[in-house]
């Protein structure tokens, strides 16, 4: 099946993905099918020479591309945005199939990297820079913002499509390159989304601006964030990972952008519709089998309503149709492998050796017929002290801990008490909250994302995505986030015939 699909879009015969064992002792990474613990097929990784082989040409394509003026960019972003558009399926079929996401969201993934482009290419247009006066008579300044080079990408599992469009297509309007180093866990994805963009690009002259390269951390990670021909590393995954990437980036005096983990809350107040919550806060908790950095991990909820939206979720994450992601229907795939399997239930332990209590399951869950790596969604009330340690950490899976409170202060206290700092949401009608808790003062959420009346996920691509604290102070995606991906100038130019200097200073 996965088979065909590859075949539909012309990658059957990519030398990379081998179908049975593996020949000539090449390093390869196994595939697994998380719906059915099945191996899938492999692929080969890279190794030094390869890598410079991919870097090299990274390079070459960068120097053609920069001389392209921006809006002509914008022109070869629409048409891999298009091919997007016309293989959404298969992509949606290989996302579903290679880290269990179900179809309606692995297919919302790639309308992700439809909007990107389409983002991308009005933005060829409009790459503004600034002009000021000068303080000098018969002068002029002003900014401009210039290629910055081949860019770093470095993606997790779960947003294998998308978080690649969001640095790809905005990237390549800039007038960079792109090399992108998947995770492991999900390289057919990314082989299948390399190679569209690359094929488009080939075709309209320009080889090589999109690569792939594939590997472990510690060959091919450490090889790519200590490279300074790569002026900006973008990485998404988790703190351990950032801080290295930070570290290793900082120590060559480049650039990173960060997208790391988070641990994001709900405050759901009295007066809110709770209907309306409790729709938002499942999708949140339970969408992508809790997988996504923006998942709702933590609900704070005020004493008077905590028994009732506590009622209601039980209810609701108790008719969640929990099996094959590929069939329609189902809620709620595996998870991506057999040892956040283990996380899971770990967590489920911690929170109860805490004084947790299980109100849904804290279980691995049965499929019928499927092996796969399939777990409970889990809600967890924590003691009425509101202390429980494991829920200061992120765990990647759907575990929701319930805290309450009584005074809204308190609420946003709690909120913001961890270290991760990316998503953040609050249920009311009241104005006057919602207000207090987007201050300008910067007195309420500390999360780089706040939701009014909705979840914490699902963010829309116009807007700057990222997160402050330990989520790592990256923006990516909409709105400015594409300065990240430039180099700015600030240009004087003096046409007085005179030379005078600045701050009044004569040296004569
Ligand atoms: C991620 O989980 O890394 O806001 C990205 C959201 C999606 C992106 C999530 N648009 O949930």
């Amino acid at each position: 099946m996965i088979r065909d699909v590859l075949a539909s879009l012309g990658l059957s015969s990519d030398p990379r993905v081998v179908f049975g064992s593996p020949s000539g002792g090449a390093a390869c990474a196994v595939v697994n099918d998380p719906t059915t613990g099945r191996p899938l097929c492999s692929v080969r990784l890279d190794d030094e020479h390869s890598y410079a082989r991919t870097i090299t040409q990274s390079v070459e394509a960068f120097r053609r591309w920069r001389e392209v003026p921006a809006p002509v960019r914008g022109q070869l972003v629409r048409a891999i945005g298009e091919e997007f558009r016309k293989r959404k399926a298969a992509i949606g079929a290989i996302i579903t199939a290679e880290v269990g996401k179900i179809t309606s969201e692995a297919v919302g993934e790639v309308q992700e990297t439809i909007d990107i482009a389409d983002f991308a290419v009005g933005l060829s247009r409009q790459l503004y820079g600034l002009t000021m006066p000068s303080e000098r008579p018969g002068h002029a300044m002003r900014e401009q913002w210039l290629p910055l080079g081949p860019v770093g990408v470095i993606s997790a599992f779960n947003f294998p499509n998308a978080v690649w469009a969001w640095n790809a297509m905005i990237a390549a309007v800039c007038g960079d390159s792109v090399v992108w180093k998947p995770s492991l866990l999900a390289p057919l994805t990314a082989l299948a989304t390399n190679a569209l963009a690359e094929r488009v690009a080939a075709g309209m002259g320009h080889p090589g601006l999109f690569s792939l390269v594939m590997g472990t951390d510690d060959v091919i990670g450490e090889r790519l964030i200590a490279d300074a021909r790569l002026p900006l590393i973008s990485a998404t995954g988790s703190c351990r990972m950032g801080r290295r990437v930070g570290q290793a980036v900082a120590a060559r005096l480049g650039r990173s952008l960060l997208e790391l983990g988070g641990n994001n809350a709900a405050i759901v107040h009295s007066d809110a519709d709770l209907a309306l919550a409790s729709r938002a806060i499942v999708f949140a908790a339970v969408g992508t089998c809790g997988q996504r950095c923006t998942t709702t991990r933590r609900l704070i909820v005020h004493e008077k309503v905590a028994d009732e939206l506590v009622t209601r979720l039980s209810k609701a994450y108790g008719s969640i149709r929990i099996g094959n992601p590929a069939e329609e229907g189902t809620l709620v795939g595996p998870l991506i492998h057999p040892r956040a399997v283990e996380e899971f239930l770990a967590a489920v332990a911690a929170a109860k050796s805490q004084g947790g209590q299980v109100i849904v399951g804290g279980t691995r869950a049965t499929v019928p017929s499927l092996a796969g790596n399939f777990v409970q969604p889990t809600i967890i009330r924590a003691p009425a002290n509101n202390q429980l340690p494991i829920a200061m950490q992120e765990t990647f899976a759907p575990i929701l801990y319930v805290f309450t409170y009584r005074d809204p202060e308190e609420a946003i206290a709690l909120q913001n008490s961890v270290s991760q700092g990316l998503s953040s949401a609050i249920f009311t009608s009241n104005a006057s909250l919602a207000e207090r808790f987007l201050s300008p003062a910067g007195t309420g959420s500390d999360c780089g994302l706040a939701y009014v009346n909705m979840g914490t996920s699902g963010a829309e691509i116009g807007g700057a995505f990222g997160g402050e604290k330990e989520t790592g102070g990256g923006r990516e995606s909409g709105s400015d986030s594409w300065k990240a991906y430039m180099r700015r100038q600030t240009c004087s130019i003096n046409f007085s015939g005179k030379l005078e200097l600045a701050q009044g200073i004569r040296f004569e």
